[in-house]
């Protein structure tokens, strides 16, 4: 095997000699004096054609063989005879607004950008034009270098034919690391002031780089994001991203676009102004390097693929950053229905783990809300958390409420009824609700009735008592409450309840009845039969009071309210 496979080498080498030559000899003509900067004007990318002319077909002809099988879609989960078919360096529509055209960046003020791109076993079509349209559309002079990160690709000369191009750092794993501690690899390795991420399918627009760079001087704790084109998976069309949309999450922690607020929609005139987004848009952003080491690079127990752009904006906005999307700046990506890839692990495994360590570190008591959402992820193996935990000790992070409150109000509750939820608190004081007791034999042949008689004398086995301690983040559910529209607080299929016959505050499960009705007078929850506000004057025990302006024991506060 050894010589057959140094033979090979040699061979590549010198058909990587032969690509660069002719790539460098391009790029010569317009890369100018280094760190001599100018003002450009956005709509002019920096050195073009770079690639241009350069015979790229010995390159692709030598791809693996799989790529010209019978089905172009069974190897990349795109068509891989399209993607062949277009040149390296082909035009693609502008899509920016058209103002965005007209802006003015000082790039002597701009951080010098490294670009990070990791692969596994990608098409070499797609490969190589995103690495022309870096070298094509990018100022020279602010583009430091190119850091293509091959991991454990089956043919090592997908990644090293591509070594000779200008700027272009190659570094293999030997050993596959999944994408996030890829990327890590490929930041160590760079040398920019800043760094930016990037698929290994993707196209960058004319006059991608400066909107994000700027946006980046302006705020350096941010993670800018461009906005991410369709590069169409079956006819290679490059089509403009429509509508205004940011990163954002459900309670299953899936990404997911969403549109922006009314709120934000309205304040937002200018369709060139930069906005806020609650996470990236997926894995491509920019970000400073020394943010980037602050904020502990991405979490080195992600495996594979998934949930590291959850993980990098949660930290980013909860430790004191943010992330925003630069309008002006636009990136194609061939979006795909599957992993084209293996994972060593299994795909749903993995996601689950590298899912259930974002939610460990980073949600708090909101985690419970993750697993109600992927049960199985409790049963879900997730490695070691305590560097993660230690790391956002020492930053002194904000809390997922924080954040929440603050920067994604719009993710909404769990339950799609509720106005308000999360703990119910009074300073570090919470509203706990105990676990039932086991239900008897006889209750559970007629829970039905147990149900409907809930208020009422019935409903004993699930009925629990309601009691005022410490706010925890820990595990268990007794300090998770909703506020539905109809004016129940619930904990799950139970509901806050005041009997007729005292003060005290249960828990019973919920039916339709005055008993489990209440309704918010300012910072006062009041039970609307009785006339009585929660109250915890005689902690550790919740009760019904005569209510009170301003009396402390009476103001209770969500976590998250989702009324403006
Ligand atoms: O083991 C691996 N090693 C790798 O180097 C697995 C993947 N990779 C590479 C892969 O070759 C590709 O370049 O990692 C990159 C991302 O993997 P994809 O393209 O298979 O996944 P994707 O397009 O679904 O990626 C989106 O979600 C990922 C979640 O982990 C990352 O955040 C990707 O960056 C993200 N892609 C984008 O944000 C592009 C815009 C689409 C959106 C949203
Ligand atoms: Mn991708």
């Amino acid at each position: 095997m050894r010589p057959r496979r140094a033979l090979r080498l040699v061979a590549l080498t010198a058909a990587a000699t032969t690509l660069a030559a002719f790539v460098v000899l391009n790029a010569s003509v317009h890369s100018g004096v280094r760190r001599q900067r100018k003002k450009v004007s956005s709509g002019v990318g920096g050195a073009r054609n770079a690639f241009s002319g350069v015979d790229a077909a010995g390159y692709l002809s030598g791809g693996r063989t799989r790529d010209r099988e019978h089905d172009p879609y069974a190897q990349h989960a795109f068509n891989v005879r399209v993607a062949n078919s277009l040149q390296p360096d082909r035009p693609i529509p502008d899509t920016r607004h058209p103002r965005c055209r007209g802006l003015d960046f000082d790039e002597e003020e701009l951080n010098t950008l490294s670009v990070v791109v990791t692969f596994h076993n990608e098409a070499r079509s797609t490969l190589l034009r995103t690495l022309v349209s870096i070298l094509n559309r990018t100022p020279q002079d602010l583009l430091e270098d190119i850091v293509l990160v091959d991991d454990a690709s089956d043919d090592p000369s997908d990644g090293l034919l591509l070594a000779g191009l200008p700027k272009v750092r190659l570094v293999r794993n030997e050993q596959r690391q999944g994408l996030a501690r890829s990327r890590v690899r490929g930041a160590d390795s760079s040398k920019g002031e800043a760094i930016f991420f990037l698929d290994s399918h993707c196209e960058v627009n004319q006059g991608w780089a400066t909107p994000l760079l700027d946006t980046l001087r302006q705020n350096p704790r941010s993670l800018v994001c461009p906005v991410i084109d369709v590069i169409d998976q079956d006819t290679f069309d490059y089509r403009a991203s429509g509508s205004v949309l940011k990163g954002g999450f459900d309670w299953g922690l899936h990404f997911r676009w969403v549109p922006l607020t009314e709120e934000e929609a309205a304040t937002r005139t200018d369709p060139t102004s930069v906005y806020r987004s609650p996470v990236v848009a997926g894995g491509l952003f920019l970000i400073a390097r020394e943010w980037w080491e602050d904020l502990g690079k991405y979490d080195p127990g992600l495996e594979v693929w998934g949930a590291e752009n959850l993980e990098m904006s949660l930290k980013a906005w909860q430790c004191g950053g943010s992330v925003e999307v630069a309008p002006c700046s636009r990136v194609g990506h061939v979006f795909r229905r599957r992993h084209p890839y293996t994972f060593p692990d299994g795909n749903a495994n993995t996601y689950l783990r590298n899912s259930r360590r974002v939610a460990e570190v980073w949600l708090d008591e909101f985690s419970h809300f993750f697993y109600e959402t992927r049960p199985s992820a409790l049963q879900q193996t997730y490695g070691d958390i305590s560097g993660r935990k230690a790391l956002r000790e020492r930053l002194g992070c904000q809390g997922f409420s924080w954040y929440l409150k603050n920067i994604y109000p719009d993710l909404g509750a769990p339950s799609k009824h509720d106005l308000a939820y999360g703990q119910l608190q009074q300073g570090n004081l919470c509203l706990q609700g105990a676990e039932p007791p086991k239900p008897h034999k006889k209750a559970q042949k007629r829970p039905h009735q147990g149900d409907k008689q809930a208020g009422h004398s019935g409903g004993e086995a699930a009925s629990a008592t309601v009691t005022v301690q410490e706010c925890t983040s820990g595990e268990g559910a007794g300090q998770r409450w909703g506020l539905t529209q109809e004016g129940s607080v619930t904990q799950g299929e139970r509901c806050l309840t005041v009997l007729t016959s005292g003060k005290r505050v249960l828990l019973y499960p919920c039916a339709a009845g005055p008993r489990q009705r209440w309704q918010r007078q300012g910072r006062r929850l009041q039970h609307i039969a009785s006339g009585l506000c929660l109250d915890s004057t005689n902690a550790p025990d919740a009760q019904a009071l005569p209510c009170r302006d301003a009396l402390y024991s009476q103001q209770w506060d969500f976590s998250v309210e989702l009324q403006a």
